[in-house]
């Protein structure tokens, strides 16, 4: 399709699609272009003004990918050649330029439609397709509806007395003022110290006039090793492209490294701190994906692990108190199943004479004043106040639309008892949509671009089957699904991932079952099992 899609005005007669692709980030571009090619109609639906996804929306200061630069973009021979991105983990804006380039060379933008959110969905059997409403009034009927709303598309506000009534200015960091905001010589707080915030507190720490931290439980953040890329490096890094970027389906977590096939405690506690010593050298995700093997099933492994870190982050920070509540003598939670981010200057902020930790531990929140946050211990002026709060991750962004089924409920009431997802794509009584990157599938526990081609190529070549076929209609079973719910708790039970109070759990969101969102297994099962899947002419799957 050479023009704008011609999705109805309001009142008109709907325009019938082959596909609505929703979320104009990596899964939802790869869906658009390829579908595109293969001669699908189809169209691309984006809430933001812009492309990007996550890089559209998280535009806080700080805000950068944790992932390293050469395996944080498409793997096609066509977009690498020619894109350099400066540093080793690049920030949203130059994310934004990526993004950019892409549209440029691929012309995606054309059948994208801006600003515009998917309200409400409903499918029809009789049509056999999605009856689809956004929030500008219009109607359109896919025959497929593959949603590409990221694992973050709903951001969490926890309730917190008196937020309205705060004079100074307020952001949720998944919500941030697109024209930006300068924290220059301002007295700014940060409630969170997740991914988001500890990324806010970094620059906080170099811009603000006094920083308050409200911190509930410490982040185990990991050594990003950020670095500038110059032109000699990309090109010797490329050479090396075709085989890391192969290396990614066999990988635990879609990397071109993966975990140490050894116990920690099969080796000599010398060995083991002499890896622990390189992995930190190495930084990233290295000491965290790149580990032993049973660091994420066996407590006493992951004791070492954790004391690793401990002793070496307490290295930094020079005051006894605040070592003890941001590198705690006994582990929050075990080290590595709630998320770790990247950190660059963190503790040392804390080092600094203009900046604060309140332990909400102790010292809980009362309340939003108008001047600032009071805690039990008093009153902390503000004039910024940043809510780094987190996300309704896997679920919320899909939940949040009103997709309703055939079986009388919407997706997030039939979520609301738990997920039911077979391969973590596509629920019974939900004909016809499919979602990438979503809950149980590989997701939280996988490389973004990787898992937006690798389970986006699966996708794509689903369509293309049902329409070989002269199918119209592709529905997960029960059985299916409950099988695979199945599956996916029994690895997580011998797993230490329950042990954290984290979003990986659904426990970061009041009411939220507590279950494992992010498929255990690894990204190496899953494809297998995906591919298995199709083989037998899409096992678990009605077709008609
Ligand atoms: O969100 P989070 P995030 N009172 O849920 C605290 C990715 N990401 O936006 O831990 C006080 O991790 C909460 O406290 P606690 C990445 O995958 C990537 O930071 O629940 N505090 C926690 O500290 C990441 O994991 C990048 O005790 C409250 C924080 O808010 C995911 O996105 C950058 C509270 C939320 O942390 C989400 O990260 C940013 C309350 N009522 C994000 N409620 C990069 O690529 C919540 N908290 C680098």
């Amino acid at each position: 399709s050479a023009a704008q899609p011609q999705t109805s005005r309001p009142g008109g007669t709907p325009e019938e699609l082959d596909v609505l692709i929703v979320g104009a980030g990596f899964a939802g571009l790869y869906q658009l272009d390829h579908l595109r090619r293969l001669g699908f109609r189809v169209a691309l639906y984006e809430a933001g003004a812009d492309l990007g996804g996550i890089w559209h929306w998280n535009c806080y200061p700080g805000a950068r990918v944790d992932t390293y630069a050469q395996l944080y973009q498409y793997s096609r021979e066509d977009l690498w050649r020619d894109w350099e991105y400066s540093e080793l983990y690049p920030g949203w804006s130059e994310l934004r330029d990526y993004f950019h380039y892409v549209d440029r060379k691929l012309d995606l933008s054309r059948d994208i439609r801006f600003g515009t959110r998917v309200t409400a969905a409903e499918f029809s059997s009789d049509l056999n397709r999605w009856i689809v409403q956004s929030g500008d009034g219009r109607v359109v009927r896919p025959r497929f509806l593959v949603m590409c709303t990221g694992f973050a598309a709903k951001p969490y506000l926890p309730e917190i007395a008196g937020l309205e009534e705060f004079g100074g200015a307020w952001h949720h960091t998944g919500l941030w003022p697109q024209g930006g905001l300068d924290l220059t010589g301002k007295r700014v707080g940060v409630i969170g110290t997740g991914a988001s915030g500890v990324q806010v507190i970094q620059e906080a720490g170099r811009q603000a006039a006094h920083l308050t931290v409200f911190q509930r439980t410490p982040n185990l953040a990991l050594p990003m090793r950020q670095r500038k890329l110059d032109h000699a490096e990309h090109e010797r890094m490329k050479a090396h492209y075709p085989e890391w970027f192969a290396l990614r389906s066999r990988t635990f977590a879609g990397f071109d490294y993966d975990m140490i096939p050894k116990n920690a405690l099969e080796v000599s506690a010398a060995e083991r701190r002499a890896t622990y010593e390189a992995l930190w050298e190495q930084g990233g995700f290295v000491p965290w994906l790149g580990t032993y093997q049973d660091m994420f099933s066996n407590e006493a492994a992951n004791l070492t692990a954790y004391e690793f870190w401990r002793d070496t982050v307490r290295a930094r920070i020079k005051d006894p108190t605040l070592a003890e509540k941001l590198a705690p003598t006994t582990p929050p939670h075990p080290f590595g199943v709630k998320r770790p981010c990247l950190e660059q200057w963190y503790y040392e902020v804390y080092n600094q004479s203009n900046v604060r930790l309140v332990d909400l531990n102790e010292d809980p929140i009362e309340r939003v004043t108008r001047t600032g946050v009071r805690t039990r211990s008093g009153e902390h002026p503000l004039d910024i106040l940043v809510m780094a709060t987190g996300f309704d991750s896997l679920t919320g962004g899909l939940t949040a639309i009103g997709l309703r089924g055939t079986e009388g409920e919407t997706l997030g009431q039939k979520w609301g008892r738990g997920v039911r997802a077979h391969l973590g794509m596509a629920s019974a009584g939900f004909p016809n949509l499919l979602y990438i990157y979503g809950p149980q599938s590989p997701s939280a526990f996988c490389n973004g671009p990787t898992c937006a081609e690798l389970q986006g190529e699966w996708v794509v070549a689903c369509l293309e089957y049902l329409r070989r076929h002269d199918l119209t209609r592709i529905e997960a079973t029960h059985a299916a699904e409950e099988d695979w719910r199945g599956h996916v708790q029994e690895m997580t039970e011998t797993s230490l991932f329950p042990r954290a109070r984290s979003w990986y759990m659904g426990a970061n969101i009041p009411g939220k079952p507590r279950e494992l969102l992010a498929y255990p297994g690894g990204l190496p099962m899953y494809l297998q099992k995906t591919r298995d899947c199709a083989e037998a002419g899409y096992s678990g799957f009605t077709l008609a």
